[in-house]
């Protein structure tokens, strides 16, 4: 029996284990794994390479309306061709919910802006923005069964942020449908009050952006969000955490039972508050919410991901363009920290970060590196093909030089924003082929695939995402 293509001589790594072994890969689907498994159409040599699942970024923003002639610097094919070749091989964008449009018309949009654009696969996070009775009673049910098995509601953001008891109502939802709720936890009042006091003591530069979102901001919502939860007894992820009293929130939640998950990204590990406050307006490169902290938050960020408090590790990438009027300098942004678009770019970079200051710095094993950028995320979000490397799962691979040292930089990266905010960055290993249900989208460093190749993944209910108790 051939195979339509063998990598042979590496170093495979899962979640739970690190074993030399050849991948024998037809119709996409890993088929064999072994030593001496015969012939294949194609045959990529990995010998001193490690051979790991394809990174699943479960928290990217593409091609997202952004509003007052924002415009992101993505769309589906600048953002999946540098998520492959940030040894990606699945991203998970969201699809907002624009008021007054009806959810389905809305997703529909976004399918249409993705189909037939992608180099790695795609499967949409809904946002919950207008949770009244025709989103709860009869959209989001039926999208849920439709496989979009997990939302995000935000606590801050004009026209996004709900109150209480429409988290109450979604999270509701949530329980009665099997859907995964994810929260922004900021508090939105306390933003606004803060915001106001800085600006009328003149205090607009983009530095600013930091005071204004000031950790008991964050950390109050995390809390008050897992109290709803709790009220509700339904399982909830809070995404993009950024300092030690936000994840002790978490912690504490757990040491008492309650199912809470959380996730950190790159910009809490490596950028503090201090990039916020560049020459001119060079800080709003790093303006993203939350905001990066200090290095005693980094300290506890790693923490949260030794110890497991964090199972997900994703970018946020939310790509804006810096000198562009359309971006980060729009007319509006030189006036006030307040109307700088929130969000970095990082679907290229998360993964080597991690790699190189988590494993190649002994702070997480290979495994821990796995679990965190690639088999949580599909365990969490209901990717029962995704995220591993064993017999019947797709053939999503990256193999990945741990030897390779690189210096992050924009002329590197394959995204379409301007910049990156990781600029300078030694690291060291970097994925040098990507791998899509068995076929090579990145190859020794060139794109050797096409647009397309990437497809729309239908999700499963997540195991993660069933109540404590139920009724
Ligand atoms: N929240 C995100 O998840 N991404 C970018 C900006 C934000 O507030
Ligand atoms: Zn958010
Ligand atoms: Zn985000």
């Amino acid at each position: 029996m051939s195979f339509d293509l063998l990598i042979k001589g590496g170093v495979v790594a899962t979640a739970s284990d690190v074993f030399r072994a050849d991948i024998g890969v037809r119709d996409g689907v890993i088929a064999a794994l072994g030593l001496d498994l015969g012939a294949a159409d194609e045959v990529i040599d990995a010998s001193g390479k490690l051979v790991l699942p394809g990174g699943i970024d479960s928290h990217v923003h593409i091609a997202q309306p952004s509003g007052d002639g924002i415009v992101m610097a993505d769309d589906f094919e600048s953002a999946t061709r540098s998520a492959a070749f940030g040894g990606n091989t699945t991203v998970m964008p969201f699809c907002m919910q624009e008021r007054g449009t009806p959810l389905r018309a809305t997703l529909a949009d976004y399918h249409a802006k993705a189909d037939g654009e992608c180099f790695v696969d795609v499967s949409f996070h809904l946002v919950i923005s207008e949770p009244n009775a025709q989103t709860l009673g009869q959209d989001l049910p039926a999208l849920i069964e439709d496989g979009y098995t997990s939302f995000k509601v935000f606590m801050t953001y004009e026209g996004l942020a709900l109150d209480d008891m429409e988290m109450l109502e979604v999270m509701s939802t949530a329980r009665e449908t099997g859907a995964l709720v994810m929260v922004h936890a900021e508090n939105y009042d306390a933003i606004r009050f803060l915001a106001d006091r800085l600006e009328r003591a003149g205090k607009t530069a983009p530095f600013f952006h930091g005071p204004s979102r000031p950790i008991p901001v964050e950390r109050e919502a995390t809390h008050r969000a897992i109290s709803l939860a709790e009220i509700v007894d339904v399982p909830v992820v809070i995404v993009h955490v950024s300092n030690r009293e936000a994840m002790e929130e978490i912690a504490r939640a757990r040491r008492r039972g309650l199912k809470v998950y959380g996730e950190t990204c790159p910009q809490y590990l490596v950028l503090t508050e201090k990039d916020m406050d560049g020459l001119n307006m060079e800080g709003a490169k790093y303006v993203c919410s939350p905001p990066p902290r200090d290095e005693a938050h980094q300290q506890a960020c790693w923490e949260g991901l030794e110890q497991g408090i964090f199972d997900l590790f994703s970018s946020d990438h939310c790509p804006f363009r810096y000198d562009d009027p359309k971006g980060k300098l729009n007319p509006k942004a030189r006036t006030s920290f307040r109307w700088v678009p929130n969000g970095i770019p990082g679907v290229e970079t998360r993964l080597p970060i991690l790699f190189s200051e988590g494993v190649s710095k002994g702070r997480i094993t290979l495994q821990q590196f796995v679990a965190l950028s690639a088999s949580n995320h599909a365990r969490m979000y209901g990717l029962t093909r995704k995220g591993s490397i064993a017999i019947g799962m797709d053939a999503d691979i990256a193999i990945w030089d741990p030897e390779r040292e690189v210096v992050i930089s924009q002329s590197l990266l394959h995204h379409g924003p301007d910049y990156t905010p990781y600029e300078g960055i030694p690291v060291k290993g970097w994925p040098v082929t990507t791998i899509v249900r068995g076929k090579p989208i990145v190859r020794d460093g060139a794109l050797v695939g096409a647009k397309g190749q990437g497809g729309y993944v239908v999700r499963e209910r997540s195991a993660y995402a069933r109540p404590k108790t139920r009724p």
